[in-house]
Order: structure tokens, then sequence, then C-alpha cells
């Protein structure tokens, strides 16, 4: 099993795209083992996105990200976080697959509405920054023979 981080950027929430976020990510089976929303302050913002500090788009990201409420969530299953990056899609909305989150409703790279972990090491880490051992549930669905064989 893995888990994977994911975030319902401010576009997402400010869009009411919310419901429909957390659908694609529920109906492929993926259960979701914490959940919360929040204010990301400039601090968190800048230790989420510290790989990318010096890029250009750095400054503006962090505006963005810190600019109106967030959903984050953690997702457990198998290969969770390839599964959630294809349901998200492409980092540019251009580039992304219809049917994915950012190709059915994104337009811009800099408003891409959902961000998801993209190894092991980074969900690990990411999981651990957003959220407390304490908000992470261990829970059992009833679902899960028809999902997981
Ligand atoms: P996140 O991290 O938000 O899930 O996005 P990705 O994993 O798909 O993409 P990323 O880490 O390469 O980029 C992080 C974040 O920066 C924004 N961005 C990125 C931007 O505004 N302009 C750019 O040219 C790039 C590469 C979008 C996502």
């Amino acid at each position: 099993m893995e888990r994977t981080l994911i975030i319902i950027k401010p576009d997402g929430v400010e869009r009411l795209l919310v419901g429909p976020i957390i659908t694609s990510f529920e109906q492929h089976g993926l259960k979701i083992v914490g959940m919360k929303m929040m204010q990301v302050s400039d601090a968190l913002a800048r230790e989420h996105y510290a790989v990318h500090e010096g890029q250009p788009f750095f400054e503006p990201l962090i505006e963005y990200i810190t600019s109106a409420p967030v959903v984050v969530m953690a997702l457990e299953g198998p290969e969770a976080i390839q599964m959630a990056r294809n349901t998200i899609g492409a980092t540019k909305p251009i580039e992304a697959t219809p049917g994915s989150i950012r190709g059915d409703f994104g337009m811009m790279v800099g408003r891409n509405l959902v961000h998801g972990s993209d190894s092991p090491e980074n969900a690990a880490a990411e999981v651990a920054l957003w959220f407390d051992e304490s908000e992470l549930l261990d829970y059992e669905r009833v679902v899960d023979r028809w999902i997981l064989e």
C-alpha cells in the first residue's frame, strides 16, 4: 500500500470543484485516510515547494497557493501515487489527457487545480509535512473486497 498527498488548490476551492475533484479520486477506489480544509501559511507553502525556489514561477506559486483555502487529503491504495498522478493529469493542463482533472477543468499551469506527490520519498515527506499522525485514520472499508484483489 502507498500513501500520497493531494492538495485541492485555491482555484479548485474557489471554482466550486472540491466535490468533483474528490469524486475523481474516490471513484477510482483510492481510500481517503486524512482530509482537512486549511489556509496555507507562507512558511508551509515555501517548505512544500522548496525544490522550486529560484524558479521564475516560484513567487507567483507561493502567492497562488496561499491566496484562498485549500483542501488537503492523504489517499491510500496500491500504487496510489501514480494512480493519483494519472487522475490529476499532466502539470500543464494543455498537455493533460481529457478525463483527467487538469484535462477537464484546467487551462493554465499556474492554475492547475490539484497537487499530487510524485514519488514515494516525496509522498512520505509531504504526508508528514501536512498531517499530524493523529489526523491519519486507520479504518476498514467493506467495499474493498470489490476494489482490491
Ligand atoms: P504540483 O507539484 O503542484 O502537483 O505540480 P506538478 O508536480 O504536476 O508539477 P511541478 O512539481 O513541476 O510544479 C509545481 C507547481 O509549479 C507550477 N508551475 C510549474 C508553474 O507555475 N510554472 C511552471 O513552468 C512549472 C513547471 C505548477 C505546479
